[in-house]
């Protein structure tokens, strides 16, 4: 009997515990949709250490996004949405590219991002 108490104890208490801190973090999401070849927006602005979720959505075909300094890379399907979330740990002016060769203008899609103090 104890045991099975035990074991509800901690399965709810895993269960609650990242809604929890989920909710306390309740991090910006910013919507990006990538379509040959560009992003829509083509800049953003995020603040130092506050965690963002970046959602890429694909109009088309299948396109990513890597910020390479920032470790950031989501790849999306044709049609679909990805989503990553990162904090920005250092100020200044990144360019993201598409990851996933989509055709002929792929090399000239970027996307500025601007991280501020
Ligand atoms: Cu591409």
């Amino acid at each position: 009997m104890l045991p099975a108490l035990l074991a509800a104890l901690l399965a709810t208490t895993a269960f609650f515990a990242p809604t929890a801190r989920a909710q306390a973090a309740a991090p910006r999401r910013i919507d990006i949709v990538s379509k040959r070849f560009s992003f829509d927006p083509g800049e953003i602005t995020l603040k130092k250490g506050e965690p963002v979720v970046l959602v890429l959505k694909s109009a088309d075909v299948a396109h990513g996004l890597r910020f390479r300094d920032l470790n950031v890379n989501i790849k999306v399907n044709a049609g679909g949405t990805a989503e990553a979330q990162f904090t920005p740990d250092k100020t200044g002016d990144f360019v993201g590219v598409c990851s996933v060769f989509c055709g002929s203008g792929h090399g000239m899609m970027t996307l500025k991002l601007h991280v501020v103090e």
